[in-house]
């Protein structure tokens, strides 16, 4: 039986187990991704691992996601982020150049290459053929030392695109419809690959959008193939060198496939306030729409955009529609530029945003109380965008530049008949404008080490984690429901600048679910850790969703939290919560769930042996009235870190031993 792609590139990486699915294996990495929201974290404990130089072919550490902050953190962490890349050998991208993952697609991703990145969008890169998978801030940390990536390894659900997409139609339209069949759960384990005679039909950047939100169904990665598209597109980026050929065996057995027909496609929105909410733009059009936002990682190549541009071009945007772009990257921007095309967008009345994350994760540019905001971006959980009780719509930017000028939800297939406008094909230019002049370089080992790291006063290195004890008695500080993300854990926006503060940061764990007035959930936590009692979490259906920001494990194991018990957990966060001496126990039989409440006090006799030998917990209410069993779906890496405390001290502790 022939190899899919993602095995052909896992099996070119494997260092360590076998490659059969659902098997614990681990992968050498080539290249790493950090951006700066989880990249000061990481930093600060690759620094703790004792680590100097970086062992990966490359390393780049990106500043996109809080680039204008303030006050003087977020200075502060792109000082420190510029200074410690230029001390360990690592590529920095300064604020402004813009979205990693936009920013590596162009510069850096190769087909065939294992990237790790500590961004859950870093799937992106298979959009040109890299194994790219997220991970939490210390295990890229890890791979940065050199050290494995350990991973299940995934199913492959095989999608096969056949025919062409029809005007109007879009690349994020592809991926909507994924949504739409397999939803935001349920598709840990899993592995998307696409291939067939319409994946041919797509670019590198509608491939990479497609890849982008496959982070969205909650897969390891997702991939295309490396073929003419990828040649051509690492062509205009002078890069040509970069190319392979690569594709899944003819032969290839897929463990699920799904067949999706382009041309059967048409215009599609995620609602709030999920992505999976997907309904057609037909269903919802005529809605009013009071904010427009075409960027991030997922929507703001250049293709994208000077489609935008076209439609725009002598036209004039609704009058009460807020509207903005935020190009990818600095090179969009440049390109935009020098063709024209920017001013076509700037005389429509588009407020120009920097190459950055911005809106996306909440920086700036919320929407009014009420007001309608199409994105063109992946995630619209409840109060990402900074308001409570937001109406985000997720669209393709030819949905949403159609929305903008009509004022209400469009489906641009209307455009010609309501303004006359003909769907503009863009083509990929054989050439990019390329100037890396806002990449620093790796400096060579003697000028690295003259570098002073600067760990300005709102750096805080961050706590390992303590043992767990043999016996854990603790108390259920929240019992929440489905599908609470790492969003609800940690939220971002107004607070992202305390991500390199964990003791300030963890202020707001679960601040969505404080009530006013009342103790918050870091103050009751912080109480119960002074008494030794450990804070435990009750949680429903695919616990940890969305991102993979690792302070979601770090400032609860900071505010004394030692248990999740869900009916089920996320990948990344699953990990990271090990990685930071968080047990993850599953409820075996997911009815348990309703016998426990917030503010029951829990006992989990024989912790330690259950973690050290066994698949099962027995957990307790304190006064006897109820029991259950939870599962452990532990790998034996997995057990050996929580049993060391966390994997900086199992690091440290690895080291140590064999020098
Ligand atoms: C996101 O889209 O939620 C983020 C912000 O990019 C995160 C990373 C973070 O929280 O810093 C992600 O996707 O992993
Ligand atoms: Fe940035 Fe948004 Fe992409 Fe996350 S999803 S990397 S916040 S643009």
């Amino acid at each position: 039986m022939g190899q899919t792609l993602i095995y052909k590139i896992l099996s070119e990486h494997v260092v360590d187990g076998k490659l059969e699915a659902g098997q614990q294996i681990g992968i050498r990495i080539d290249q790493t991704l950090t951006q700066d929201a989880t990249g000061t974290t990481a930093f600060l404990l690759y620094e703790s691992m004792g680590a100097a130089r970086v062992k990966t072919d490359l390393s780049v550490s990106y500043v996109d996601h809080n680039t204008a902050g303030f006050g003087p953190e977020n200075h502060n962490d792109h000082l420190y982020l510029q200074t410690v890349a230029a001390k360990c050998g690592v590529h920095h991208s300064r604020a402004g150049n813009g979205i990693c993952h936009q920013v590596h697609l162009e510069r850096f991703g190769k087909p065939g290459a294992t990237l790790l990145g500590s961004d859950s969008h870093t799937p992106t890169a298979g959009g040109i053929g890299t194994l790219a998978i997220g991970a939490g801030g210390l295990d890229v940390a890890v791979a940065m030392a050199g050290g494995p990536f350990y991973l299940r390894c995934p199913k492959v659900l095989g999608v096969r695109l056949v025919g062409v997409l029809r005007d109007w139609v879009a690349a994020k339209d592809v991926i909507l419809k994924l949504l739409s069949i397999l939803s935001t759960k349920g598709n840990v384990g899993w592995a998307v690959e696409y291939f067939g005679d319409g994946a041919g039909t797509l670019s590198v950047p509608q491939r990479a959008t497609i890849t982008n939100m496959g982070a969205e169904l909650g897969v390891t990665t997702s991939i295309f193939s490396s073929d003419q598209q990828t040649r051509g597109f690492l062509a205009a980026q002078k890069r040509e060198q970069d190319y392979r050929e690569l594709s899944a065996d003819p032969d290839a057995e897929y463990d699920r496939v799904i067949e999706i027909n382009l041309a059967e496609l048409e215009p599609m929105a995620a609602c709030p306030s999920s992505p999976d909410n997907v309904r057609p733009i037909s269903e919802i059009a005529g809605t009013k729409a009071g904010q427009v936002v075409i960027g991030s990682c997922t929507n703001s190549s250049f293709a994208d955009l000077m489609m935008v541009a076209r439609v725009l071009a002598g036209r004039k945007i609704e009058e009460m529609v807020e509207f903005a772009i935020a190009p990818g990257s600095r090179e969009v921007l440049n390109m935009l530029a020098e063709n024209g095309a920017l001013s076509d967008v700037i005389s429509a009345g588009a407020r120009i945003l920097e190459s950055g994350c911005g809106p996306c994760i909440g920086q700036g540019f919320s929407p009014a109380d009420g007001v309608v905001s199409l994105r063109t971006f992946n995630r619209n959980f409840a109060g990402r965008s900074g308001t409570k009780g937001d109406q985000v719509y997720l669209v393709s930017p030819e949905t949403a530049v159609a929305s903008a000028l009509i004022g209400r939800i469009t489906d641009p297939r209307d455009l010609p008949k309501l303004l006359g406008i003909e769907y503009p094909r863009t083509e990929l230019p054989n050439e990019f404008i390329i100037n890396d002049n806002m990449i620093e370089q790796p400096l060579s080992v003697q000028q690295a080490a003259k570098v002073e790291v600067l760990h300005g006063p709102t750096i805080v290195v961050p706590d390992a984690p303590p043992p767990l004890p043999k016996r854990l008695t603790g108390k259920v500080l929240l019992k929440c429901g489905d599908k609470i993300t790492t969003d609800h854990i940690m939220p971002a926006g107004t607070f992202l600048k305390l991500r390199s503060n964990v003791p300030e940061y963890a202020k707001v764990v679960f601040n969505c679910f404080n009530k006013q007035g009342e103790p918050t959930f870091a103050e009751r936590a912080l109480k119960l850790k002074e008494k030794a009692v450990a804070g435990i979490i009750v949680a429903g259906e695919s616990y940890g969703q969305g991102s993979s920001r690792e302070h979601a494990a770090l400032c609860p194991m900071y505010l004394g939290v030692r248990a999740v018990i869900a009916k089920s957990i996320e990948r990344i966060h699953k990990a990271n919560l090990v990685n930071f001496c968080i047990v993850p126990i599953e409820f075996a039989d997911p009815g348990a769930y309703d016998s426990i409440e917030a503010e029951d006090d829990l006992l989990v006799d024989g912790l330690l042996e259950a973690i050290e030998n066994s698949d099962e917990v027995k957990i307790a209410r304190l006064d006897g009235s109820v029991d259950f069993v939870g599962k452990l779906d532990l790998s034996a890496r997995d057990r050996e870190i929580l049993l060391s405390a966390g994997l900086l001290n199992y690091t440290r502790s690895k080291a140590a031993a064999s020098e």
